[in-house]
């Protein structure tokens, strides 16, 4: 008999996560039988999160989809057969050149998001579509409203090096599940709680989540009103003269007028009504905060995700620059290194190829409404890869009848038979990240890395790229990019890329899978060299509106904006993601649905359970004008009165009655920036009767 062969390869986790991380995985002919997170990496350190832990059984599982199929019975019904790659595509790209001959190019849309985070089989897609001239699509599902919040202060830079988290004397995590939504975070705030003195953790949240029970202090606020709170603090710490004048003068526009515009209006008792925080909590946590050495507020994408998202994020990165922190090592406030990485991706995504630039991109999130029948221009054809809309997206009772247009032609590149495919006429089998090459950067570290193939891919499935390319031959395109491989395209995009950041990077280092640290310096502010914003400077006032649509010139709380007149709505429905899921990959997964719980469950406060006679694990009804879902209630105090919680994207057909938590939740835009509002929904609850 022979040895078996055994070879150990490091790939990277390709999963929309901010840790991008380092793995090494065991393969024993030919097969993945476990996962290691890197012992090297700076990150990584050698642990993986529950969902990654054991991933072979991801890559191994029965479900994964390992051939084209066709649908055979009526959309949403599921009944598909098995056919070739040659009848898949060729059918495809039959159906593109019709409807680009009867309808033109505005009726072809790729609609894609982060499922791989690789930037090759990440965006891929765009070359074919930028090819075609095809509908262009304005990602904005995620961090569109944090993003602008964030920019509109301090501009596009990394605060802070999550590295140097360890160096801070108090964290404030504000709106964001760390302990679930970026893990490797907890070992730099571990650090900082070991020295001398030791650092507190603070967590601002409208529930306690996993974080938050991990936490020295946790401050419950009302969900929409952390501008209110960045507000009042500022206030009491400009009250008590404790602002950093010094860094105000030499690096700030705008003070005077913030402080007489908008914090002489918040005093700590004004908050306390609208947070809901007693004024004492308030002054207190604004003595901590103006007494730190370097004080660092974490904030959360989620937080954004709110009518008043962009605005929360505005203030608390307003309130960071009143104590100066950004310029102490440790201190700032850590958002997002995605912005980093000013990669040339043209030699992936191709915009040059598109001739036609004539119309706006549609939104992520008005698909319900893009695939409508009355919207003009009809879409025909839809191309899905890299995201699971019939779960992921609001509206979703709208968005699964525009999917069943029967003279909509969808076709998904899927892992495994997601609620998506259902309303597929072809679905193609895609790989896991084992089985893929692939560069990835990440939007929590500094580091990046390639990756390359650990197994070859599972049955017939394809990757991105090699579906994008075979499609775009049958179309008759025949420049060299449809024959190059990952390798080649990786290399074009480093030799290309004219950045400081990348200045020492070589290309056989990162052909190599080298990790390789962006050319930052370390134990250095992010902004110690001036701010990213065009005066250079950190804007309490801010000296370019036109950045972002919608943006008020001086940083303002406008209320509970999508409350208004919604009384028969009376609960805050805020929709966070859950620990086992990622969005809603390992939404089919056995060993994730398990750890949560099997089933999808609502949270609501002991006081408004006995109000409506609710008790714990009973089934009850969440609705609103835009649909109605039962779940099963969690009566506990980690929320508080009036606000409900539901944790994780599950699947639709997971629910009781096959309907998921974006039956409730609404394409309504954030404050500024076009961002998402998931945690922003008004619902009224009922007990079910059976
Ligand atoms: N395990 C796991 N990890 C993930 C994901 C996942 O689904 N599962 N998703 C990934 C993705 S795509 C993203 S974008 C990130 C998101 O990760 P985070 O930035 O952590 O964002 P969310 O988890 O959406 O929300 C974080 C917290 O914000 C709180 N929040 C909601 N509204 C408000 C408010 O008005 N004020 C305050 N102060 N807090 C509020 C929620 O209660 C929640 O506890 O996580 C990534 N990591
Ligand atoms: N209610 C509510 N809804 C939300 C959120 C929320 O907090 N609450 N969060 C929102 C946020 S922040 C985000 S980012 C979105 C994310 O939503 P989606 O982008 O839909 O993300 P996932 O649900 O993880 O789906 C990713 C899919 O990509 C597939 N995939 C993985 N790798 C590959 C590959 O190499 N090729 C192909 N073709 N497919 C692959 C996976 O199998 C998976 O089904 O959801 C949003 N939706
Ligand atoms: S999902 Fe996040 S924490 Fe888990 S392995 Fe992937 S990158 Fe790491
Ligand atoms: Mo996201």
């Amino acid at each position: 008999m022979n040895s078996p062969q055994i070879r150990k390869v490091k790939i990277v986790c390709s999963h929309d996560c901010p840790d991008a991380c380092s793995i090494w995985t065991t393969v024993i002919d030919g097969e993945v039988k476990e996962f290691k997170g890197d012992p090297d990496h700076p990150i990584t350190q050698s642990s993986l999160c529950g969902k990654v832990n054991e991933y072979e059984r991801v890559v191994n599982s029965e479900d994964r989809l390992v051939t084209p199929l066709k649908r055979t019975g009526p959309k949403g019904e599921g009944k598909f057969e098995p056919i070739s790659w040659d009848e898949a595509l060729t059918e495809t790209a039959e159906r593109i050149q019709k409807i680009l001959d009867d309808f033109g190019s505005r009726s072809l849309l790729q609609y894609y998001y982060a499922g791989n985070m690789g930037l090759v089989q990440r965006f891929c897609g765009d070359a074919l579509f930028n090819r075609l001239n095809a509908t262009q699509l304005n990602q904005n599902i995620c961090y569109y409203g944090a993003d602008a919040g964030y920019q509109s202060v301090v501009g596009s830079g990394y605060g802070i090096d999550m590295e140097d988290v360890k160096h801070s004397d108090v964290i404030i995590i504000w709106g964001c599940n760390v302990v679930t939504t970026q893990m490797h975070l907890l070992d730099f705030i571990r650090q900082a709680k070991k020295t001398e003195g030791g650092a507190e953790l603070i967590v601002i949240d409208p529930y306690l989540n996993r974080t938050a029970k991990k936490a020295d202090q946790f401050v419950k606020i009302k969900p929409g009103t952390d501008a209110v709170l960045a507000f009042a603090l500022a206030h009491e710490i400009d009250r008590l003269g404790m602002n950093d004048q010094s860094f105000i003068d030499a690096w700030t526009v705008g003070y005077g007028e913030f402080k007489k515009e908008t914090l002489d209006r918040y005093p700590p008792e004004v908050a306390e009504e609208i947070t809901g925080i007693p004024q004492e909590t308030i002054k207190d946590l604004a003595l901590k905060i103006a007494k730190a050495k370097a004080p660092v507020a974490k904030v959360g994408i989620g937080l954004g995700r709110n009518s008043n998202g962009a605005a929360g994020v505005r203030a608390i990165c307003c309130l960071m620059g009143v104590v100066g922190s950004y310029h102490k090592l440790g201190g700032g406030v850590l958002y997002d290194s995605g912005c980093e990485f000013r990669l040339d991706l043209n030699p992936i995504k191709h915009l040059d190829w598109r001739t036609r630039f004539d119309d706006e991109p549609v939104l992520m999130t008005d698909l319900h409404e893009v695939l409508s029948e009355d919207y003009n221009p009809s879409i025909k054809f839809l191309y899905v890869h890299g995201c699971n809309p019939a779960a992921t997206n609001p509206e979703q009772k709208r968005l699964l009848e525009s999917l069943s247009r029967e003279d909509l032609f969808t076709v998904v590149h899927e892992r495994f038979f997601t609620d998506t495919c259902n309303y597929a006429d072809i679905v193609l089998p895609a790989p896991t990240f084992a089985e893929v090459d692939d560069l990835y950067k990440s939007y929590g570290h500094l580091y990046l890395q390639m990756s390359k193939k650990a197994i070859e891919p599972r049955g017939e499935s394809r990757s991105n790229l090699d579906v994008i390319q075979a499609l775009g031959k049958k179309l008759g395109f025949d420049d060299s990019w449809f024959d190059a491989s990952v390798e080649e395209i990786v290399t074009e995009v480093i030799e290309s890329t004219d950045d400081p950041n990348f200045e020492h990077i070589q290309v056989e280092d990162v052909l190599n899978c080298e990790t390789l640290r962006l050319n930052i310096p370390r134990e250095t502010p992010g902004f110690k060299d001036g701010f990213k914003t065009r005066s250079k400077k950190l804007e309490f006032v801010s000296q370019d509106t036109s950045l972002f649509e919608g943006m008020p010139s001086i940083p303002t709380y406008n209320g509970d904006v999508f409350g208004r007149g919604q009384d028969q709505y009376p609960f805050k429905l805020i929709t966070p993601p859950a620990h086992m899921f990622l969005n809603s990959s390992f939404g089919s997964d056995p060993k994730s649905v398990k750890r949560e719980k099997l089933e999808p469950k609502a949270m609501i406060h002991p006081q408004d359970a006995k109000e409506l006679n609710i008790n714990d694990q009973q089934e009850i009804e969440l609705y609103n004008d835009l649909g109605s879902i039962e779940i099963i209630a969690k009566v506990t105090e980690d929320t508080q009165p009036s606000v409900i919680i539901a944790e994780g994207t599950w699947w639709p057909s997971h629910g009781i009655g096959k309907k998921g938590i974006n039956q409730l939740t609404s394409s309504r835009l954030t404050d500024f920036g076009k961002g998402s509002t998931f945690h922003d929904n008004r619902v009224a609850v009922r007990a079910v009767i059976k």
